[in-house]
């Protein structure tokens, strides 16, 4: 029988599904491991090869845990709230759960051609109502909870209640939106209004004006993670910065445990640092700055540099801005600070880096060592978010201050010793010896930052300060197409929480997905959107609430009284193994590991990290076509011959070119406005091949599911392995795939003779296994270190070796097709069917490494005679002189040299020679 893969795999397609072959259950006897993919946002188009690679390899190591014996969760579901269905809904007048479903349906149909062993009764959408019930719910405890600060961990807010009913706020530790006083008197007497007002300054998730990015286009607030250059990261619309009221989530108060806990992560060094440069810890002072107006506080990392500073800079948005610009400056000012209030924080950030810019506003301030007057100005590149919005200005040593001061023609005072000219350039390293600084001159930096701290702290003019870049998330959307907030308002227009029992809070059905005339969010359309009489939230929740806690619903999916029960929970904890994109890092990554680390405050989860190893897998990448066309006449121009024309690139579709050869009828055929192209070329019409981003626009686009049809799954599987390291950028080349297609083809004939299957039952021999242990010790290791490329090459050199040695050794194969089974597990499964076994193979027994069987056991002789080597031969390293000598005297060949010859001596050297010596 020939390998026929498109039989075998629907075959064992079906009968998975059947059986539920990969059900997982808490097993108590057994370790568990649960290994996750970042579950998929269903797009319209479908998967392409480079979506499944990291779902491959999660399967790989799920399927060779389970051989492991551990009881393995392996789920997927999809994260299905978000922009792309509900603008299409705008545009089309169609329901986004209906496109969401057709989506989810060819994503799962696709999904499941490639053997994947999910356990697919436990998946889930988020927009499921039975799903975001339970986001809901969340959204209450992060409402019922505040962060004490003293023991670094969220609380209930009954607790809170009961402390100012005790204290007031006198003593406090708590993270909040204000600094508020209160004696428990005054909180006593407070009205209920004014309990709820000041309970939100507390909570976890709370209402609060803040600067938001807008994006008129698309009618809704953007996260910064959600706006790249100005523009949004979806559809490249102009988002502008706008106050607004928001629910914001308070995952400030977790910096400090969110930072310290990427210390005990397996993650690679990059994400760590990319999430902690996000976090952005600062340790400074804040420096306070006299005006005849009032104080100027600043926040510097370098209060060592404080003699150096000879200006104020305040940021556009700064409170004291009005009031300190004179008349003669108030009209530049005003201009000045509406051009910056147009662009978003990160543009200001880049701008700073080329056209600074700034305003004098005509004050002045008082240094406080100096007693010197310098001049406060108004730049954008002064944050308002940031520290207090206001900074001591040190041109000599800051760069950016030093850019503003040469364009605004300000003194540059050096304060730290070095060989920089600073009249030309800042000299920004933090070290050397401090000059022209009274109090701390000759000190190293260093001491200097820790001594000037101590100084202002005596002097009453500064504090010790931790800073971080990190900022409250905006949590509400303006959109219908996510999940309802919770939240009612009560007759003094307070939030308040929706009862837990009254969870879900279903998504209403309204006529129109846009917002109201009067500019509120689409849910206003819906009719009696009111709890209790009462108005409900109209506002729903970012695309990354229901991502911020799927993990934890796949551990009990279907319990419509918990959101996890105590059991699932204890016995499946956080994730051995996540697989998922480095994209993510500053938004998903810090999310769901801030909601956990609530949860686990709050009793609710067992640990302190969702994700404990993770793995982030490259891009698999396309190789677009480019066809040049001639800009003067239109005509197309071969790619050999461009220089001589002015051309335009454009991108074709991959199925139109064989190699760079253009099949030009079929473009003819391809586009309506090619239908008459014209061809200038000198044989040959070529084109140019390019490697990039796979992507529908670029046409190179490869469908898995041709793969699949013409080479099988198991094929495509272990070719997706073979590119290359899972972590790097690879290039997809359809061509490579004939290559693990033959290598299934020779291992599927190790089974089989002249088309009969047939493997032999006799005791295996010791290359037999020497092959084997080889195979089982690099597998290991590979698996182990994810290097599932070089695996691949391991099976392939195991299945050349047993070819060569003509090799159908029963015990020897069955071992190998389970090491196989993880990487192709149709054909192995198969195979395993037919050497006898009933159950699956996915639940058979690793086979076990014994060392042994790779060491030498014998050594391969040169036989000399008088010192001349005259041929070889393998003789066993425990075999003694009186075995060796008879038949290596016996060799027909040295019978030959010898005949006439009388042996004086046979000499034998262990491992080394033999030799005869004759006369
Ligand atoms: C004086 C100084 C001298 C500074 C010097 C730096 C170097 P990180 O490390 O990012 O926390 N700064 C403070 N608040 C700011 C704001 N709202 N917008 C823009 N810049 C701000 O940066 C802290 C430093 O950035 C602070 O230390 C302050 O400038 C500036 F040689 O103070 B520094």
């Amino acid at each position: 029988m020939k390998y026929n893969h498109k039989e075998i795999e629907s075959k064992w397609r079906e009968k998975w599904e059947k059986e539920q072959t990969y059900k997982s259950d808490i097993e108590s006897s057994k370790p568990k491991f649960y290994s996750l993919d970042m579950f998929p946002y269903p797009s319209g188009a479908g998967l392409h090869v480079g979506h499944p690679l990291g779902y491959i390899a999660s399967d790989i190591v799920s399927r060779y845990k389970r051989l492991e014996g551990f009881s393995v969760l392996h789920p997927l579901g999809y994260d299905a709230f978000g922009l792309p269905a509900e603008q299409y809904a705008i545009q089309t007048g169609q329901h986004p759960a209906t496109t969401t479903d057709e989506n989810v349906t060819k994503y799962t149909q696709q999904l499941k051609l490639l053997g994947l062993s999910f356990d697919w009764d436990r998946t889930y959408r988020t927009t499921d109502a039975t799903y975001y019930k339970w986001t809901q719910w969340i959204f209450l405890q992060l409402f019922d909870a505040w962060f004490d600060k003293s023991e670094g961990k969220a609380k209930r807010i009954a607790e809170l209640i009961k402390y100012f009913e005790l204290n007031g706020s006198v003593g406090l530790e708590a993270t909040q939106s204000q600094e508020l006083h209160f004696t428990s008197e005054e909180w006593t007497s407070y009205t209920e209004a004014q309990k709820a007002q000041t309970l939100l300054n507390y909570r976890l998730t709370y209402r609060a004006e803040s600067v938001v990015n807008w994006c008129p286009a698309m009618g809704t607030v953007l996260a910064n993670d959600e706006v790249k250059d100005g523009v949004s990261e979806r559809g490249g619309h102009p988002v502008e910065q706008k106050k607004m009221t928001q629910w914001m989530m308070r995952i400030t108060a977790y910096a400090d445990r969110l930072l310290d806990g990427l210390n005990q992560l397996d993650w690679s060094e990059s994400m760590k640092e990319t999430q902690r440069n996000w976090i952005g810890k600062s340790v400074g002072s804040s420096i306070v700055f006299k005006t005849a107006e009032g104080i100027i506080e600043v926040f510097s990392t370098r209060p060592d540099t404080i003699y150096g500073a000879t200006f104020l800079v305040l940021a556009p948005e700064h409170d004291l801005v009005t009031r300190i610009t004179t008349i003669e400056q108030r009209g530049d000012i005003d201009a000045y600070c509406k051009q910056a209030s147009n662009k978003t924080e990160r543009q200001r950030q880049e701008e700073a880096g080329e056209t600074i810019s700034g305003c004098f506003t005509g004050g002045y301030a008082i240094h406080p060592l100096t007693q010197k007057q310098m001049p406060i100005w108004v730049a954008d590149y002064v944050l308002s978010g940031y520290g207090t919005g206001a900074v001591m200005a040190v041109p000599a040593h800051d760069s950016r201050d030093h850019r503003f001061a040469t364009k605004f023609h300000l003194e540059i005072i050096p304060v730290i010793e070095s060989d920089t000219d600073v009249q030309t350039e800042a000299y920004e390293a933090k070290a050397g010896r401090v000059i022209n600084s009274d109090l701390i001159d000759g000190l190293e930096v260093k001491d200097a930052i820790d001594r000037m701290i101590g100084l202002l702290e005596e002097k009453n003019i500064g504090k010790r300060q931790v800073q971080f870049k990190l900022r409250d998330a905006v949590f509400s959307r303006q959109r219908y197409w996510g999940e309802p907030v919770p939240i009612y308002f009560d007759d003094n227009n307070c939030p308040q929480p929706v009862d837990e029992a009254d969870l879900p809070i279903k998504l209403p059905e309204i006529d129109e997905y846009l917002p109201t005339e009067h500019g509120e969010p689409p849910l206003a359309r819906a009719k009696d959107w009111t709890y209790k009489g009462r108005p409900l939230e109209t506002n729903t929740m970012p695309a990354w609430a229901g991502s911020s806690w799927y993990m934890l619903r796949y551990l009990d999916p279907n319990n419509d009284n918990e959101f996890v029960s105590k059991d699932a929970e204890q016995y499946w904890k956080n994730v051995d193994l996540y697989i998922g994109g480095s994209e993510h890092a500053t938004g998903h990554l810090l999310y769901s590991r801030f909601w956990y680390k609530v949860l686990s405050d709050l009793g609710f989860v067992g640990q302190d990290e969702p994700f404990q190893k993770m793995i982030n897998q490259g891009m698999i990448l396309g190789t677009s076509a480019y066809v040049y066309r001639d800009k003067a006449t239109s005509k197309f121009v071969s790619a050999d011959l461009i220089q001589e024309y002015d051309c335009v690139a454009i991108p074709i579709d991959i199925k139109l070119v064989n190699s760079t050869v253009v099949d030009t009828e079929s473009l003819k055929g391809w586009r309506p406005d090619f239908a008459d192209a014209e061809f200038i070329s000198k044989g040959d019409f070529l084109c140019k091949r390019e490697v990039e981003k796979m992507s529908k626009s670029k046409y190179n686009v490869v469908n898995p599911d041709d793969i699949v049809e013409e080479y099988g799954a198991d094929t495509m599987r272990m070719y997706e392995m073979f590119l290359g390291p899972i972590t790097q950028h690879k290039p997809w080349k359809t061509e490579g795939l004939s290559g693990v297609f033959g290598f299934i083809k020779k291992f599927w004939k190790l089974f089989y003779s002249q088309d009969r299957f047939q493997v032999s039952n006799s005791p295996a021999s010791a290359a037999e296994l020497k092959i084997l242990h080889t195979l089982i010790k690099k597998v290991q290791y590979d698996v182990e270190h994810m290097s599932l490329n070089t695996t691949v090459s391991a099976f392939m050199i195991a299945t050349n070796e047993l070819t060569k040695i003509k090799s159908s050794n029963k015990e020897v194969l069955e071992s190998m097709l389970i090491l196989l089974s993880p990487f192709a597990p149709f054909v192995t499964e198969e195979l395993w069917e037919q050497l006898g076994h009933t159950g699956s193979i996915s639940y058979a027994t690793l086979p076990e490494l014994n060392e042994s069987y790779l060491v030498e056991n014998s050594f391969e002789y040169p036989v000399c005679i008088n010192g001349k080597m005259k041929l070889k031969m393998k003789f066993s390293l425990t075999a003694k002189v009186d075995d060796i000598k008879p038949e290596v005297l016996e060799n027909e060949k040295i019978k030959d040299l010898i005949t006439d010859k009388q042996i004086i001596k046979f000499i034998y050297v262990p491992k080394k020679i033999l030799n005869i010596v004759v006369k």
